[in-house]
């Protein structure tokens, strides 16, 4: 694993983004697709095209976390000792992940381009599980940064993909993607509905001189297989319980 964070750069894209090929064991890997496979059924929220588990619970309606542990899972390795480790989440105002999203894509699956939004810190940290996948990089239209300028919140979908995509990124099983800053803020992120990623080579993918397995995407493309994400964020507002029971009447 890369042990500081510059040598993991993708110095061809905008604002910052780094990849680490092998941030985790085949092992690890193997222990956190149990872990999420073992989550009771209600914790998986199906949507038209994946699903998905939200730790340690769904934001409020305005955009606040109630303030709860991550499970150790979810804590251990990854974070403590790797993210903090590399120092990733050193400026985020909680200094640390207090959430995670876990989405699964079967082959044929995605996510319309989207931004995350204003709910969390501008730093998303993504572990992907399973098989490799590529996320599209989009630069926002004029009415698109004019939502963000009016301070729209919270993740949000965008009319139907039919642009191209500016960047791509291929995300192999193990690795980690951390994107920050003007990528957050200025570009949408999003995974085609495909059940085949192809055109791959050096020409397309922005990461491709930090991939661990350059030569297994060298034929151009692969069949998807199902990929699972872990994605870490820090989300700002962070309501104790003790309040919310204040809030609530109870004594
Ligand atoms: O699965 C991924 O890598 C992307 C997930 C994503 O875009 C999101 O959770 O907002």
């Amino acid at each position: 694993m890369a042990c500081d964070l510059e040598t993991a750069r993708i110095t061809s894209l905008p604002g910052e983004a780094f990849y680490i090929a092998d941030f985790i064991s085949e092992d690890e890997e193997e222990y956190l697709l149990q872990k999420v496979a073992a989550a009771p059924l209600p914790r998986w929220t199906h949507l038209s095209h994946r699903r998905l588990q939200t730790w340690p619970s769904a934001l409020t309606k305005s955009n606040t976390l109630l303030e709860s542990d991550l499970p150790p899972w979810l804590t251990s390795p990854i974070i403590e000792p790797r993210f903090n480790s590399l120092g990733i989440f050193k400026s985020a105002p909680h200094g640390a992940p207090n959430h995670v999203l876990i989405n699964e894509y079967r082959p044929g699956q995605g996510i319309m381009p989207h931004e995350d939004g204003a709910a969390y810190h501008p730093l998303v940290a993504t572990v992907s599980l399973g098989a490799p996948i590529v996320l599209d990089i989009y630069e926002k239209n004029a009415n698109e940064k004019h939502h963000a300028e009016q301070g729209g919140e919270g993740e949000r979908d965008h009319a139907h993909n039919s642009r191209k995509p500016q960047f791509r990124i291929l995300q192999e099983r193990r690795s980690l993607l951390i994107t920050r800053d003007l990528l957050y803020t200025e570009f949408l992120h999003g995974i085609a509905e495909t059940s085949r990623d192809d055109d791959l080579g050096p020409h397309s993918v922005c990461n491709w001189p930090l991939l661990r397995e350059k030569d297994a995407f060298l034929i151009g493309g692969y069949d998807r297989q199902t990929r699972t994400s872990l994605t870490y964020r820090d989300v700002l507002k962070v309501a104790k319980m003790g309040n919310t029971l204040k809030f609530l009447g109870v004594k």
